[in-house]
C-alpha cells in the first residue's frame, strides 16, 4: 500500500526515459520527504489516502523522488504514465492539482526535462531560429521590431500607417499587440489587406524583406479561418497569444501546416511565473512552447519594464535554444520597455539571434516613428561594428535624438 513516504527513494537512478521534474516545494506543517513524496504521489498515481483497488503492478508506475537539497526536490515519472503528443495531459499530472494541496505553502515547477521519445511526439517549430532569418533574409544581427502604438484605438488606416513608417525607418517585423484582435474600429480582414498593402510598399521602398506579425488570437475554429486568411493574402506569420488561447491550441495551429511561421506572445504568464517560490518558471512555458511549435517567443529582456532579472531571462533563451534532441531552437523576442540605449547591453545578454522589439521606445522617439525605428537600427549596426552608441551617434543623428530622450543603461 503506498503511502506518501514511499515515493521517496534517495537511491533511485533516473532512467534515460523517465520525465524529470524539479519542484521547489514548501510545506505547512509536515516533514519535507513527506510532503515531497506527497507531490510525487498526487501528480503520478497515489492519493492521501492508501487504496482498496491498487493492484502489484500499480507501484512500477509511481513517480519517484530522488533528490531532496533543502527545499529543492527532483522527481522522476515513467514516461509510460504520459500519452505522447498530449502536453494538456502531461501537464494535468506534473502541474496540476498538487499546487492546491492544502500541506503545501508554496510549490513551484521550476524545470522539466522531457526523455526522448516524448520530445519526438511533438513537432516543435516549423521555422525556428534558421527559417524565420530565412524568410527576413537576414543572417548576421539582431533583428528589430516594433509594437503597433497606442496598443488599441487606433483605425486601421493610421495603424497601417504606423506599421509602414516602422518598416521604413529600418524595423524588421511589426507586431500587433497582444490585445488588438478583431475590434470594431479596426477589424481584422481589413487590417489584413491595409497592413500587408503598406508591407509590400515598405519593401520596394527599401529594398529589404518585411514581416507582419498579425494577432489572430481568438477561439479555435476562427483562429484556424484568420491564419488562412493572412496566408491567402500572402502574410508569413501569424501572432498568437499562447497562453490566453491555450497549450490544445497552439498545437493545432502548428499541425494544422499553415505556411505561417507562429510568434507566440506570453500575456499572462506572470500569474504564474513570477512568485519565485510558488507556480511555473518561465523556462518551463518556453520548453513547452518549443515543443508545441512556435517559432519565436517573448522571453523578458532582463533591461526593460518587465520584471525578470537578467538570470531568468538568461535561463528562458536558453531554454528556447538548447540542444533537444533536434527539435529546431525558438527564436527569442526581447521586449517590454525597450528602446535604442539599451541594446548594447540586449546583444550582450542575448546575442545576435534575438528580436529587439520596441514599442514606446520607437514610436516615443522625439521625431517620430520613422526616426525612431531608424535609430534602433542604429543602435545595432552601432554594437555589430563595435562602437559605443555614443560614437555612433556623432554621425547618426537619429540615434543622438533617442540618446536625448532615453540615455543608454
Ligand atoms: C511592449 C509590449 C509587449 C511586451 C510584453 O511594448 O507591448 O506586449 O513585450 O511583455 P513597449 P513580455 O515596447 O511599449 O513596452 O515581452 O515580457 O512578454
Ligand atoms: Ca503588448
Amino acid at each position: 500500500m503506498l503511502r506518501y513516504i514511499d515515493f521517496v527513494d534517495h537511491k533511485y537512478k533516473p532512467k534515460e526515459t523517465d520525465l524529470i521534474c524539479e519542484f521547489h516545494v514548501e510545506p505547512l506543517n509536515q516533514p519535507i520527504d513527506v510532503i515531497a513524496g506527497g507531490v510525487a504521489a498526487e501528480s503520478s498515481v497515489g492519493t492521501w489516502t492508501e487504496l482498496t483497488t491498487e493492484k502489484p503492478y500499480i507501484k512500477e508506475k509511481a513517480a519517484t523522488v530522488y533528490s531532496i537539497e533543502g527545499n529543492e526536490i527532483k522527481i522522476a515519472y515513467p514516461e509510460e504514465l504520459f500519452e505522447p503528443g498530449n502536453m494538456p495531459n502531461i501537464l494535468s499530472s506534473v502541474a496540476g492539482n498538487v499546487f492546491g494541496l492544502e500541506d503545501i505553502a508554496n510549490l513551484r515547477l521550476n524545470d522539466i526535462h522531457f526523455p526522448e521519445d516524448i520530445t519526438l511526439s511533438f513537432k516543435g517549430p516549423r521555422y525556428g531560429i534558421k527559417g524565420v532569418r530565412d524568410i527576413l533574409k537576414v543572417h548576421d544581427r539582431p533583428l528589430t521590431g516594433t509594437i503597433v502604438k497606442p496598443k488599441l484605438g487606433l483605425i486601421t488606416k493610421d495603424h497601417a500607417q504606423v506599421a509602414y513608417d516602422a518598416w521604413l525607418g529600418g524595423c524588421d517585423v511589426v507586431k500587433d499587440d497582444e490585445n488588438l484582435s478583431s475590434q470594431r474600429f479596426n477589424p481584422f480582414e481589413e487590417r489584413v489587406v491595409k497592413t500587408l498593402e503598406m508591407r509590400d510598399r515598405a519593401e520596394e521602398e527599401t529594398g529589404e524583406r518585411k514581416v507582419y506579425l498579425i494577432n489572430v488570437t481568438a477561439e479555435l475554429e476562427e483562429m484556424k479561418r484568420r491564419a488562412q486568411y493572412v496566408e491567402d493574402h500572402d502574410g508569413r506569420c501569424m501572432m498568437i497569444d499562447i497562453l490566453t488561447c491555450g497549450w490544445s491550441s497552439v498545437q493545432t495551429m502548428r499541425d494544422a501546416g499553415y505556411k505561417l511561421a507562429i510568434h507566440a506572445h506570453r500575456a499572462g504568464h506572470a500569474a504564474f511565473t513570477r512568485s519565485h517560490v510558488h507556480g511555473i518558471n518561465m523556462r518551463v512555458i518556453a520548453k513547452v512552447a518549443r515543443l508545441l511549435g512556435v517559432d519565436q517567443l517573448h522571453v523578458g529582456t532582463a533591461v526593460g519594464k518587465m520584471s525578470e532579472t537578467a538570470e531568468e531571462v538568461i535561463e528562458n533563451k536558453k531554454a528556447c535554444v538548447e540542444p533537444m534532441y533536434g527539435i529546431k531552437p525558438v527564436l527569442p523576442i526581447a521586449s517590454g520597455g525597450l528602446h535604442p540605449g539599451m541594446v548594447p547591453k540586449l546583444i550582450e545578454y542575448f546575442g545576435k539571434d534575438v528580436v529587439i522589439q520596441a514599442g514606446g521606445g520607437i514610436h516615443g522617439h522625439p521625431d517620430g516613428t520613422v526616426k525612431g525605428a531608424t535609430a534602433l537600427r542604429q543602435a545595432v549596426d552601432a554594437v555589430m561594428k563595435g562602437k559605443t552608441l555614443q560614437e555612433y551617434s556623432k554621425d547618426h543623428p537619429e540615434l543622438e535624438k533617442a540618446l536625448t530622450r532615453w540615455p543608454v543603461v
